[in-house]
C-alpha cells in the first residue's frame, strides 16, 4: 500500500504529461484535484439539498474516478448507447452522486444541473441509487451491494462472447467497476468474481474503494479478509495504490490494460475526503454533512464557489474529457464500415430485441406435432425440445446452468461450452453459483446482443432472487429455467421441493412466472418469455412426466393471455377448476369424475398469472366464470390464490413442507388428487344449496 495517512489536499498535477502533449483535450487540463473537487462539491451540495444521501464515497473516490474517466474509459456522451463503449458500473450504488456528477461534467445530455439539484426527488433521474433506464450512462441498477460487480462480470463475459462472434473491429471494450467494502463482503461478489477469474475475463477491471469504513464504523469490526489475496486466489491480478494519487491510480489502470486476468485495484482512499471532521469516519458515509462541515470542506478543498456552481474553466476541462472518446468512436465507425456486410447484419441483428420471424411458425409446427403424438413427457424435457428449435433459429441465446445441466435440460445439441480463452461457445457452466449466475445473466442481457437463459431447481430460486428482482426492476430479459417445480420431484424430499416459491416469485412486480402444463404450453411459454424483451421470466418445469393436455392443435398461442379454458363443461358449467402445470392433468381427471355424476365442470389452465391479470375485465370474467364453484389445484402453497377463488373457493395444494417419497405417493399423501378436487367441488355445490 502506498497510502499516506494524512490526506493530501494539495493540487497534484494530472498524470500522463507525455500523452497530454499529443492530446489537445488533455492539454488544457487543470490539475486533477480541482477537477475531482467538482465531483466532491456536487456530491456535497446535492446531498445537502436533499438532506440525505451518501457524500463520503463520491468524495473519497473522486480522484480515482477522475483518472478513470479522463484517461481510460472509452465513452462518448453524444452517443451513450454506442455498442463498443466501455461499460462503467458503480457497484457502490449509494455513492450515486459520483456517477451523476461524472455524467453531468463530461457532457451527457442528462442529468442537467437542475436534475442534480433535485437529487432524490420525485421525477428527478438522479434517484437515490442509480437506476437503469433513468439516465443513459447508468448501465445497470445498483444499490443492493454486490449486485453491480456481479452484473459487471456478465457484461465482461458478454463482451468476450460478442468479440468471439464479430471480431475486434466491432467489439473490443472493457468493463470498469467501482466497488466498495460492502460489495466485496457480499457473498454474490465471491460467486461472480470466482467465475470471472476462472473464465479469465481480463477486460474486467475493478477499482476497489479501499477506505476501511462502512456504516457501523471501521470494517475491522466485522472483516479481516486480505482482499488482494482473496482475489489472487480466484485467478485475478491485483494492484494497490493510493486512491488520491492520480499518478499511482493511472499507473495501476495502465497496467490493468495488459492483464491476462481480471484485475482488482485496491485504491486506498479516505471516505469523505476533504470534510474537516468527518473524513475518514463512518459519519461521512450516509448523511448530509451539514452547513458547517460543508463550508469547512470548501475551504480545505480550495473550492470557494457557491453551491452547484462549476467554474467555466473547470467545466470546459471536463467537457474536453467528455469529447475525448469521439476519436475512438470515429475510429470504430471506420473499422465498422470495412466489416463484411453479412457480419454487420448479424451484429446489428443481435442488438435488436425482437425474435426472428421464423420462430413462430417453427414453434407452431412443434405444437402441432405434440398435439398429434400426445407424448407423456416431463416439461423440462419438453423445454429442451423447444430449445433445440429456439437455439437453432436465435443465435443470440446463451444457455447455462448452475451445475444442473443434465437436470435442467438447458444444453441443446452442439452447444459448445464457453471456456477460459474460448468464448465462441453458447453454454455457460456457471458452477454452483445461483446468485452470481442470475446477476451475470442480467449483465449479459444489459450488455446487449445476448438473450441469456439458464437453469437451476425452482427451490433454489431463493438463491437467485435478489438478482431476479433487479432484473424485474430494470426490465431486463433474463430467462430462468427452474425445474423440479414441486413435490413431484419426489425422493429428494422437502429440502428440494419448492412450496412457497411460486407465490414468492409471483410477488415480484414485472416478473413473468410461467408454469406450463405440457409440451404444447411449454413451447408457448418459451415463445412468450422470448417475446417480452423488457421483462424477466421464470419457466417452472417438472421433473416427472406429464400427459399432453393440449390435444387439439391451434397455431394461436393460448398461453398469451395467461389463462384460458382448456376443457369446456358439457352443459351449463357448475364448477371451474383452475390449475397450473402438472396439476392441470389432475383437474381434467376431476372434471371427468364430476361428469360421471352429471355435474358439468370446466378446466382453466393458468400458465402465467401476470399475463392473465393484465387482460380486460371481460376476458378475466369469462375465464373465471363468477357463477361457478371454484376449485384451484396447485402443488404449492395457497398464498395468492384467494384473488381467483374469492371467499368460497377451495384450494387443493400444499399446507406445509413436502416429504421424501416417490411422487405418486406424495400426491396421495398430501391429498392433491382428482378425488380430493372433485370432493371439494361437490361440497361447494352442496353448501350453495
Ligand atoms: C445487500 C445490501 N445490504 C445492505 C445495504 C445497506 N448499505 C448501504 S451502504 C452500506 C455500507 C457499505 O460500506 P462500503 O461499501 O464500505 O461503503 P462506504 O462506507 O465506503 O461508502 C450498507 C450496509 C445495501 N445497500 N445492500
Amino acid at each position: 500500500m502506498t497510502h499516506k495517512s494524512a490526506p493530501r489536499y494539495g493540487l497534484g498535477r494530472f498524470p500522463g504529461h507525455e500523452r497530454r502533449m499529443n492530446n489537445p483535450a488533455a492539454h488544457n487540463l487543470a490539475d486533477t484535484r480541482r477537477l475531482a473537487n467538482a465531483i466532491r462539491a456536487l456530491a456535497m451540495d446535492a446531498v445537502e439539498a436533499a438532506k440525505c444521501g451518501h457524500p463520503g464515497m463520491p468524495m473519497g473516490m473522486a480522484d480515482a474516478a477522475t483518472v478513470l474517466f479522463s484517461k481510460f474509459l472509452k465513452f462518448d456522451p453524444t452517443d451513450p448507447h454506442w455498442p463498443d463503449r466501455d461499460r462503467f458500473v458503480l457497484s457502490a450504488g449509494h455513492g450515486s452522486m459520483l456517477l451523476y456528477a461524472l455524467l453531468y461534467l463530461t457532457g451527457y445530455a442528462k442529468p442537467t444541473l437542475d436534475d442534480i439539484r433535485r437529487f432524490r426527488q420525485l421525477g428527478s433521474p438522479c434517484a437515490g441509487h442509480p437506476e437503469y433506464g433513468h439516465l443513459p450512462g447508468v448501465e445497470t441498477t445498483t444499490g443492493p451491494l454486490g449486485q453491480g460487480i456481479a452484473t459487471a462480470v456478465g457484461m465482461a463475459l458478454g463482451e468476450r462472447i460478442l468479440n468471439a462472434r464479430f471480431g475486434d473491429a466491432l467489439v473490443d471494450h472493457r468493463t470498469y467497476v467501482i466497488a466498495g467494502d460492502g460489495d466485496l463482503m457480499e457473498g454474490v461478489s465471491q460467486e461472480a468474481a470466482s467465475l470471472a477469474g476462472h473464465l479469465k475475463l481480463n477486460r474486467l477491471i475493478v477499482l476497489f474503494d479501499d477506505n476501511h469504513i462502512s456504516i457501523d464504523g471501521p470494517t475491522s469490526l466485522a472483516d479481516s479478509t486480505d482482499t488482494r489475496k482473496r482475489f489472487e486466489a480466484m485467478g485475478w491480478n491485483t494492484f494497490a495504490c493510493d486512491g488520491h494519487d492520480a499518478d499511482a491510480v493511472a499507473k495501476a489502470l495502465a497496467a490493468a490494460q495488459t492483464s491476462d486476468k481480471p484485475v482488482l485495484i485496491a485504491a486506498r482512499t479516505t471516505i469523505g475526503f476533504g470534510a474537516p471532521t468527518r473524513a475518514g469516519t463512518s459519519k461521512a458515509h450516509g448523511e448530509a454533512l451539514g452547513a458547517d462541515e460543508v463550508s469547512g470542506a470548501r475551504e480545505k478543498l480550495h473550492w470557494p464557489h457557491t453551491p452547484f456552481v462549476i467554474p467555466d474553466d473547470i467545466l470546459a476541462d471536463w467537457r474536453a474529457m467528455g469529447s475525448r472518446g469521439q476519436a475512438a468512436h470515429d475510429a470504430w465507425r471506420e473499422r465498422r464500415n470495412k466489416v463484411p456486410a453479412e457480419t454487420l447484419k448479424s451484429f446489428y441483428g443481435a442488438l435488436e430485441t425482437q425474435m426472428p420471424a421464423s420462430l413462430a411458425p417453427a414453434l407452431a409446427e412443434f405444437k402441432k406435432k405434440v398435439s398429434t403424438d400426445k407424448p407423456s413427457l416431463a416439461t423440462r424435457k419438453a423445454s429442451e425440445n423447444v430449445l433445440e428449435i429456439v437455439n437453432a433459429l436465435v443465435p443470440k441465446t446463451i444457455g447455462g446452468s448452475a451445475d444442473l445441466t443434465g437436470s435442467n435440460n438447458t444444453r441443446t445439441k452442439g452447444m459448445a461450452a464457453i471456456a477460459p480463452d474460448d468464448y465462441a461457445g453458447r453454454f455457460v457452466h456457471y458452477g454452483i453459483r445461483e446468485h452470481g449466475m442470475a446477476a451475470a445473466m442480467n449483465g449479459l442481457a444489459l450488455h446487449g446482443g445476448i438473450v441469456p437463459y439458464s437453469g437451476t431447481f425452482l427451490v433454489f430460486s431463493d438463491y437467485a432472487r435478489p438478482a431476479i428482482r433487479l432484473a424485474a426492476l430494470m426490465g431486463v430479459r433474463a430467462i430462468h429455467v427452474m425445474t423440479h417445480d414441486s413435490i413431484g420431484l419426489g425422493e429428494d424430499g422437502p429440502t428440494h421441493q419448492p412450496v412457497e416459491h411460486l407465490a414468492a416469485l409471483r410477488a415480484i412486480p414485472n416478473l413473468l412466472v410461467f408454469r406450463p402444463a405440457d409440451a404444447v404450453e411449454t413451447a408457448e411459454c418459451w415463445e412468450l418469455a422470448l417475446a417480452h424483451a423488457d421483462r424477466p421470466s421464470i419457466i417452472a418445469l417438472t421433473r416427472q412426466n406429464l400427459a399432453t393436455v393440449r390435444t387439439a392443435h391451434t397455431d394461436e398461442n393460448l398461453s398469451r393471455r395467461g389463462a384460458y379454458e382448456l376443457a369446456r363443461a358439457e352443459g351449463d358449467a357448475k364448477v371451474t377448476f383452475l390449475a397450473t402445470g402438472s396439476e392441470v392433468e389432475i383437474a381434467l381427471a376431476a372434471r371427468s369424475l364430476l361428469a360421471q355424476e352429471g355435474i358439468p365442470s370446466r378446466v382453466v389452465s393458468m400458465p402465467c398469472w401476470e399475463l392473465f391479470d393484465a387482460q380486460s375485465e371481460t376476458y378475466r370474467e369469462s375465464i373465471l366464470a363468477p357463477g361457478t364453484a371454484k376449485v384451484a389445484i396447485e402443488a404449492a402453497a395457497s398464498f395468492g390464490w384467494e384473488r381467483y377463488l374469492g371467499e368460497h373457493g377451495r384450494f387443493i395444494g400444499m399446507k406445509g413442507f413436502g416429504a421424501s417419497a416417490p411422487a405418486k405417493d406424495l400426491y396421495k399423501h398430501f391429498g392433491i388428487t382428482a378425488e380430493a378436487a372433485a370432493e371439494a367441488a361437490r361440497s361447494l355445490l352442496k353448501s350453495k344449496r
